[in-house]
């Protein structure tokens, strides 16, 4: 029989990656486990403690794989890993291998940890690498493989061409035996989707943007030359994997598509919301971009399910968006695709903004309040600070604007879990600590309140004559504000699941 093989995910036991090389190595005749460590906690999440690392062990001694595989999705809780594998080196004999995209863009640092390193997308080459090492021969030639030789020397072989049929990859894994979750110092076994309310897929890989902060930039230079980056898999094994899904998820209720940005392919849509409708017909979210918004395309999306469009706009500045987050829409298209998203009546919208990041001034943060003021209502807004992803091109500008030494940033790109996701939702760490700043990202958050909108326009005429503000009662009014924002979400999921 051919041997076991451990695959751990971080942080999210939704994971989509590790899903799917299960279900590769299941099609070659492996018995793929899968374990997913610590839940996914979007603002606060706690670190890897010594008791789920001893239930770890326990779990490895039962299973007794040869291989284990570490999906390293995020530099933002890299730390983590490091301690995971680095427990796992001192305390078994199995070979470790990383994959993922951080593994995929510095392979050379994960090696430090791992005996081998998967580069790019890994269903084939995590079965060429298995079958090599069980057959005992040298696997070498595997493409997208990174290994050490002899005088330490690092060897990086070329990436194959990305897989252009998805369909052919089948559907990820769920519900299958030898599914574990280790959280809150306890191991459950069993796969924690089956009791899910909901549903994580992609109908595509790939996004056609290049935002500096991003790094799908970095992967589609690695690809280059080897294939379509952008890549959609057919309706039929969408609709075909959620109607499996909704056949294992008894609670199912909410489906949401992770694709980096959703289809907008014209006869794609048509398929697809015709059939979604008939065939699932469960409630859906999306994440969209303002150049792929249109009419026709939304339109087919509501009358499918679509029930929440989350869609970045990052800046209301022209120049910070232009030149400093690489994004080309203009301040007119943002505007225009909100029109339209609010005329084909999706039921929630989300805007989602990066703000108080050294690039910005406080023009900047008048230009975003402007533009917040133009969206078509009704809209919720989500604001957070920018994350320096290592290897990003905004790293490179914020170097050779003299903002960060390139030391500074490799502070600020391998800081604490803790310390980076602050960084993420408080702005803290490189927050700009001007009164006024504060102010005017205050009146921003409440520009979705459209009653509000007189009161704010008063105020920000006052701020820019020089006229100082009473940033107490701002502030009182951003709680108050803030709980409605909280209690709206709630009462929205819970009508959901009525
Ligand atoms: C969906 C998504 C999410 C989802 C789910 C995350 C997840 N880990 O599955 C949600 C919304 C929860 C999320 C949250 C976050 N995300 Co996110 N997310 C994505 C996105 C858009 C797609 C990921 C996906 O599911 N792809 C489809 C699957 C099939 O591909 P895959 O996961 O890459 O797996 C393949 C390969 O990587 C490889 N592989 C993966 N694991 C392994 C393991 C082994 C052993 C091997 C051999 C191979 C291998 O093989 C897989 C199959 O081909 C990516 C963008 C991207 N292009 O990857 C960002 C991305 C991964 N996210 C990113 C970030 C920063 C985050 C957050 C930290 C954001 C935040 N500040 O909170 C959190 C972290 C959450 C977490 N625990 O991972 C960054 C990571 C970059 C970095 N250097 O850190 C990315 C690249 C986007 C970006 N901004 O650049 N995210
Ligand atoms: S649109 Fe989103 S996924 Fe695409 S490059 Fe920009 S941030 Fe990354």
């Amino acid at each position: 029989m051919k041997s076991d093989i451990l695959l751990i995910a971080f942080y999210n036991p939704k994971a989509l990656g590790v899903r799917y090389l299960a279900e590769a190595l299941k099609r070659a005749g492996y018995i793929p486990h899968i374990l997913f460590l610590k839940e996914y906690n979007s603002k606060k999440p706690s670190e890897v403690s010594d008791s789920e690392l001893t239930l770890l062990k326990k779990l490895i001694d039962d299973i007794d794989p040869k291989y284990i595989g570490l999906s390293v999705m995020s530099s933002l809780y890299i730390q983590q890993i490091i301690r995971t594998s680095n427990y796992i080196r001192d305390n078994t004999d199995c070979t470790i291998i990383w994959g993922g995209v951080y593994s995929t863009l510095f392979p050379e640092e994960s090696l430090n940890y791992a005996d081998y390193v998967i580069r790019g997308e890994g269903e084939g080459a995590i079965v060429d690498l298995i079958d090599a090492l069980s057959e005992g021969v040298a696997p070498t030639n595997i493409r997208n493989l990174v290994y050490k030789v002899e005088d330490n020397r690092c060897v990086e072989n070329p990436v194959r061409p990305l897989v252009q049929d998805l369909d052919f990859l089948g559907y990820p894994c769920i519900g299958q035996p030898n599914v574990y979750y280790i959280t809150g110092n306890k191991l459950i076994e069993g796969d924690p989707q089956l009791r899910s309310l909901t549903y994580e897929t992609t109908a595509s890989r790939g996004c056609p943007f290049s935002c500096s902060y991003c790094s799908t930039v970095n992967l589609r230079r690695i690809y280059q030359g080897k294939g379509k980056y952008v890549r959609f898999r057919s309706v039929d094994s969408v609709i075909g994997e959620l109607v499996e899904a909704k056949k294992k998820m008894r609670r199912l209720k909410l489906i949401h598509f992770w694709d980096e940005i959703f289809s907008d392919e014209k006869s794609w849509i048509e398929e697809f919301s015709l059939r979604y409708k008939r065939e699932v017909g469960i409630p859906f979210t999306v994440w969209g971009h303002p150049l792929k918004v249109n009419e026709w395309t939304i339109k087919g999306l509501v009358n499918a399910g679509l029930y929440r469009m989350v869609v970045g706009i990052q800046s209301g500045s022209v120049h910070v968006r232009k030149h400093i987050f690489h994004r080309p829409e203009s301040q007119k298209q943002i505007i225009d695709s909100s029109r339209i998203i609010a005329r084909c009546g999706v039921p929630e919208v989300c805007y989602d903004f990066m703000l108080q990041h050294p690039f910005e001034s406080l023009q900047d943060l008048v230009d975003t309040f402007e533009l917040c003021l133009t969206l078509e209502q009704p809209f919720e807004l989500n604001l957070h600070g920018l994350n320096f992803l290592p290897g990003t091109d905004i790293v490179e500008i914020a170097v050779s604007e003299g903002i960060f030494t390139r030391e500074e940033m490799q502070k600020h790109v391998y800081g604490s879990m803790q310390d980076q996701y602050d960084k993420y939702w408080g702005y803290s760490g490189y927050k700009n600590e001007s009164e006024e700043a504060n102010v005017w990202c205050t009146l921003i958050f409440l520009t979705q309140f459209r009653s509000l909108h007189p009161l704010l326009r008063r105020i920000a005429s006052q701020l820019e004559a020089g006229a100082i503000q009473r940033t107490a009662a701002l502030s009182l009014l951003r709680k108050v504000y803030g709980n409605i924002v909280n209690v709206r979400r709630v009462w929205n999921k819970a009508k959901l699941l009525m």
